[in-house]
């Protein structure tokens, strides 16, 4: 078997033969003798030249390689020659093949929905000149999902977002974290009741996890002290927003607390500073890609001994009083709310990235832990990035009695939780924790403006192929 190349290699590489398997971008012919293919990697791309001065090359040949569908897959054999001036259109651009075999070794089979270049253009506003521009609708990405991924901004969306799934395990398994694996398939609601998918189970029925909830808090009172788990959380919630799923990515954590929950938020913020910093520092080029087809400005935190911006949610409510909203203290802030203190937030502080503390309890889930001086409220916080919702997290009740209760008053039955509560009864050290979307961060860090451009192949209610 010989060797084949990678393009990223090819770069003043001038005279040697090499062997390439890549996409036929798109071809370019100049008469019956020359023919000019961009041949594509991933992200990267060269020329190729197929001229009839060249040995074994035909010009039926020729002929034949023009009529290639664009997006086939080539094998090419050719000699690196350099190339007399930078060659546009191509990542490797100092050198081009001049191709003595083509073989193709995968065609297309009926039409391409849209050209790369199409799906590639900036995405600058006025939606109604979609069409007029050539702009490709985000439906029609979806339905041919497969090909909208082969461009250069979504294989950088999708390298940006198993970067931050590695930065996320890289530390907290620094900070003493195990992963676990905790089930999807649940006898009974995990948090509520109210969003659960029903699949039928054998004779009965089961129900879809909502979160790793319970069986995160469950791992603590087994003694694993800190752990986090990266996976699938299915909500039934006919919520056809640009920020929501059916199913999305959970990235939940789980920790003893020592002497105050503030530990757990604060190793939270060192969480998502540590995701900021290595996207930055490593991915730079990623992020100017996507900005090329998404323009942003720089998503920005703070650093330095002043630290991430915390308000307590009364704080936070008054912000938005005092800019003329109409909001109680104990409400819960919708989408409009949270982008316009988002906004005030950006003006005032600088800062796109910031931490909510101390929601009401009655807005809160059952088993949040309630603040001991003060039990109207609690524990909790919410993290957010450019005026959205990216983590909820708190404190948890570890206390049976005090958790049977809460329950009871958000009209859950403490019997449909047995194992849950059992847990607590053999003893459970005080914890918190938080869950965090993944497709929330990288659209919000990369402001795509909707969660699907940040999803492979997003499930909503109105979704489910491909
Ligand atoms: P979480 O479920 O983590 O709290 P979230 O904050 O995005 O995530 P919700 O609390 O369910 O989700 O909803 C928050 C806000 O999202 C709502 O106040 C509302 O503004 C908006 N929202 C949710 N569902 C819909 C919907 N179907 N249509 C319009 N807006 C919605
Ligand atoms: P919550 O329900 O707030 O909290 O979810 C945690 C985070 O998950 C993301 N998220 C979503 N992403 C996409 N589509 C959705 N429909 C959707 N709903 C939520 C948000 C949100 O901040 N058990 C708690 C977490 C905890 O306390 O540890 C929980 O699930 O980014």
């Amino acid at each position: 078997r010989r060797e084949r190349s990678q393009i990223s290699t090819l770069s003043s590489r001038d005279g040697e033969t090499v062997l390439i398997r890549a996409r036929l971008q798109t071809s370019r012919a100049q008469g019956n003798k020359l023919v000019f293919l961009n041949l594509r990697q991933r992200t990267h791309s060269v020329q190729a030249v197929l001229a009839v001065k060249a040995e074994k090359i035909s010009k039926q040949m020729v002929k034949w390689a023009s009529s290639l569908a664009d997006e086939s897959i080539v094998l090419v054999e050719g000699v690196i020659q350099q190339s007399p001036i930078p060659i546009q259109g191509a990542s490797v651009s100092d050198v081009e093949l001049h191709v003595q075999q083509l073989h193709l070794v995968a065609g297309i089979d009926g039409r391409l929905p849209f050209s790369l270049d199409d799906a590639s253009r900036p995405d600058v506003e006025i939606e109604q000149s979609e069409t007029q521009l050539n702009r490709v609708l985000l439906d029609t990405r979806l339905n041919n999902r497969v090909v909208d991924l082969r461009t250069q901004t979504n294989q950088a969306v999708f390298k940006l977002q198993a970067a931050i799934g590695d930065l996320f395990r890289d530390y907290l398994s620094i900070n003493g974290f195990i992963e676990i694996h905790s089930p999807k398939l649940q006898g009974a609601a995990t948090e509520s009741g109210a969003s659960v998918f029903k699949v039928s189970y054998f004779k009965g029925t089961a129900y879809l996890a909502q979160s790793p909830q319970l069986a995160k808090q469950m791992a603590i009172a087994a003694d694993f002290e800190r752990v986090y788990e990266i996976g699938p959380v299915f909500r039934a919630e006919d919520s056809n927003t640009h920020r929501h799923l059916t199913e999305f990515i959970g990235l939940d954590l789980e920790m003893t607390i020592e002497e105050h929950y503030h530990e757990v938020m604060e190793l939270l913020d060192g969480l998502f500073l540590s995701i900021f910093r290595g996207l930055k520092e490593k991915y730079q080029h990623e992020i100017e890609t996507v900005g090329r087809q998404f323009p942003a400005d720089e998503f920005k935190w703070r650093e330095g001994p002043e630290g991430t911006l915390r308000l307590t949610h009364r704080e936070a409510v008054q912000m938005l009083v005092d800019d003329g909203v109409e909001i109680g203290p104990t409400e819960d802030m919708n989408t409009e709310n949270e982008r316009r203190l988002g906004r005030l937030i950006k003006a005032k502080y600088d800062t796109d990235y910031f931490i909510i503390d101390k929601f009401p309890m009655e807005i809160r889930p059952f088993y949040t832990m309630p603040d001991p001086e003060d039990p109207t409220v609690s524990n909790s916080y919410d993290f957010f990035m450019r005026g959205e919702e990216i983590l909820s997290g708190a404190q948890r009740i570890h206390e049976p009695k005090l958790l049977a209760e809460k329950m009871r008053s958000k009209g859950v039955d403490p019997e449909s939780m047995k194992g849950y509560i059992d847990a607590f009864r053999m003893g459970c050290a005080p914890h918190g924790g938080g869950g965090i979307g993944l497709e929330r961060v990288v659209m919000l860090f990369l402001k795509l403006n909707n969660i699907r451009r940040a999803s492979l192949f997003p499930r909503d209610p109105k979704r489910l192929e491909p």
